[in-house]
């Protein structure tokens, strides 16, 4: 037992979870805390221009190192409300984000003290726990506690509330314990049966994977299972890195934001082994436009509330994506091999894809087109690199055309489709992994909400490569006002900085690319230098489209 402040308490109970970087913007309500952080050997703060970015930062390091992300909003008020975006973004993507909140002093609480608003309840409904803490006794359990609140089960967002004085007030710690969390669990020797049965009744089963591979470990399962039982794998929205790239077995995202042969085999396929997704929204549209209705579903997922809760399943099991997959691949020998003909018609159809692709590395288009700007990105990556991408139309260009090899490798904004996320996201990543190249694609829009973070990438060092895809629009918004509203527009034309003199301006490289051939060079020359970097590429302002034609139909 040691008698420390309930700053110095925190970051005892950081330490022992394994956290070694948190992320925030400086505020009084927790000035003891910051102390004690600057007095750490171990830790590293990492300070933002907004506690957006800082919360989109901590979700990204949770993201890839697994969790949790630690996100100060060190001011009570306005500090915390900033994190309103972050938290919400967090809870779509499943996250474990614990986002430390200063609150108003006790003795002053509910008398609209300066800065004091009901934090509380703002965070109840978008994030999986919102608390406050009463006692300065009872933070360093309670912080413990949100940590686990967010890694246990379905992860998520966790908001810990901490008024002012109990940074300061001295309290008893015991003797730090490590802290741990649950692993999810294995399907029951039946439940294999169950599933070993239902795919040898098929004769079109595809793997639907997401998510819940998101670990080197899961995605080496992944490949066994798919190498083993010899079936195309089709992943999830923002889950493409779930298989190298260049794997066998792997037909790419699918649904409204995937290709057309992943799509292609869920509209055909009569078995789905869904393991670790949601088939939520983005990957399906919750219809039959992409999932056939005809396919037999089974559903694994480590949160059962998940199971079966958009399609109809012939099997529900609440278990691991991994531990499934290693479970199943005991069982392939004697499945493998009676799928032949399906899997011909696979391959057809990914090297029909492949060629386009192909192709587009050779697109000599003036202006140019997203396409051949992404597989530059694509040729010019080591494959270490991690990609962050942002919301948009660009962006989802890119989705299912950059290449990943090491999972995980793919931070996307996933459900809430934000803008504004993926730079602030990259620079959370690097933090993550130092050795590795990050890169950040963006639209000229997205850009603009979070480049004041280039001055984050210069001063704690985080050698993030922002490739700005520039169509001088918020260009997903203005495809649906022109597709719908016979070519009118209102607010869709941006029109943007230089950012690779902005990006210099900070400290960071910059480049202006205009032609083919550009971005590669740039980004291999960015590789190089290991420094924050901007490429600012101008592509053709007519390469938008709209994705989804439903949502203005008119009634008939
Ligand atoms: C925070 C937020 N504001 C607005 C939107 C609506 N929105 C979706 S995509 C988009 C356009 C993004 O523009 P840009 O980053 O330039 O990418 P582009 O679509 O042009 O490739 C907008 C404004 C959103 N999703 N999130
Ligand atoms: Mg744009």
């Amino acid at each position: 037992m040691t008698t420390v402040t309930g700053g110095e308490a925190c970051v005892r109970v950081l330490k022992s979870a394994g956290a070694k970087t948190v992320f925030g913007l400086l505020g009084g309500s927790m000035l003891e805390l910051y102390d004690a952080l600057r007095a750490d050997p171990v830790m590293r703060y990492i300070g933002a221009r907004d506690e957006r970015a800082a919360g989109h930062m901590a979700d990204a390091y949770a993201r890839v190192t697994g969790g949790p992300g630690i996100v100060l909003g060190a001011q009570a008020g306005p500090g915390v409300a900033n994190l309103v975006t972050a938290v919400a973004e967090a809870h779509l993507a499943y996250s474990p984000l614990v986002a430390i909140a200063g609150a108003i002093t006790r003795k002053d609480q509910g008398k609209d003290t300066f800065q004091e608003f009901d934090q509380l309840s703002v965070f109840k409904p978008i994030a999986k726990r919102s608390i406050m803490v009463p006692t300065p006794e009872r933070l360093p359990e309670m912080l413990a506690e949100a940590m686990h609140l967010a890694m246990s089960g379905r992860r998520g967002p966790v908001v810990l509330h901490a008024p002012r004085d109990l940074f300061s007030a001295e309290i008893d710690l015991p003797d730090a314990t490590a802290l741990s969390w649950a692993e999810p669990g294995a399907p029951s020797e039946k439940q294999v049966e169950k599933i070993v049965a239902l795919l040898a009744d098929a004769e079109r089963p595809i793997i639907f994977a997401g998510g819940g591979f998101k670990s080197q470990e899961g995605s080496a399962a992944l490949a066994t299972l798919a190498e083993s039982l010899r079936i195309p794998v089709v992943t999830s929205t923002g889950h493409l890195d779930v298989l190298p790239s260049d794997h066998r077995w792997l037909a790419g995202q699918t649904g409204p934001r995937g290709n057309a042969c992943a799509a292609d085999l869920t509209r055909r396929c009569d078995l789905i082994l869904a393991l670790g997704t949601r088939l939520a929204f983005n990957s399906t549209f919750l219809n039959h436009d992409y999932v056939t209705k005809d396919a037999k579903i089974v559903h694994v997922d480590t949160e059962a509330s998940a199971v079966g809760r958009y399609f109809p399943v012939a099997l529900g099991v609440q278990a691991g994506a991994a531990e499934t997959a290693e479970l199943l691949t005991a069982r392939a020998p004697q499945l493998r091999d009676r799928w032949r003909s399906w899997a011909a018609r696979f391959d057809e159809s990914k090297s029909a894809l492949s060629q386009e692709r192909l192709e587009e590395e050779s697109d000599t288009a003036h202006p140019l087109q997203p396409r051949r700007v992404l597989a530059e990105v694509r040729k010019a990556l080591p494959r270490d690199a991690l990609i962050t991408l942002d919301t948009g139309n660009a962006c989802l260009q890119a989705a299912d055309r950059v290449a990943c090899y090491e999972c995980p490798a793919m931070v996307t904004p996933l459900d809430f489709g934000l803008v504004g996320f993926g730079y602030a996201a990259a620079l959370g990543a690097q933090a993550a992994v130092p050795g590795r190249p990050v890169v950040s694609i963006m639209g000229d829009g997205g850009f603009g909400f979070t480049m004041a973070e280039l001055t984050t990438a210069v001063a704690y060092d985080l050698p993030v490569i922002a490739v700005v895809l520039d169509n001088g629009a918020w260009g997903a918004e203005k495809a649906y006002q022109r597709t719908f509203f016979d070519g009118r527009t209102l607010g869709a034309d941006i029109e943007s900085p230089a950012y690779d003199k902005v990006a210099e301006l900070c400290g960071a490289a910059g480049y202006a690319v205009d032609a083919p051939g550009g971005t590669q060079a740039a980004l291999t020359d960015a590789l190089a230098r290991k420094r924050p970097a901007v490429i600012h590429v101008k592509i053709d302002p007519d390469a938008i489209n709209a994705l989804r034609k439903d949502l203005f139909a008119k009634p008939k």
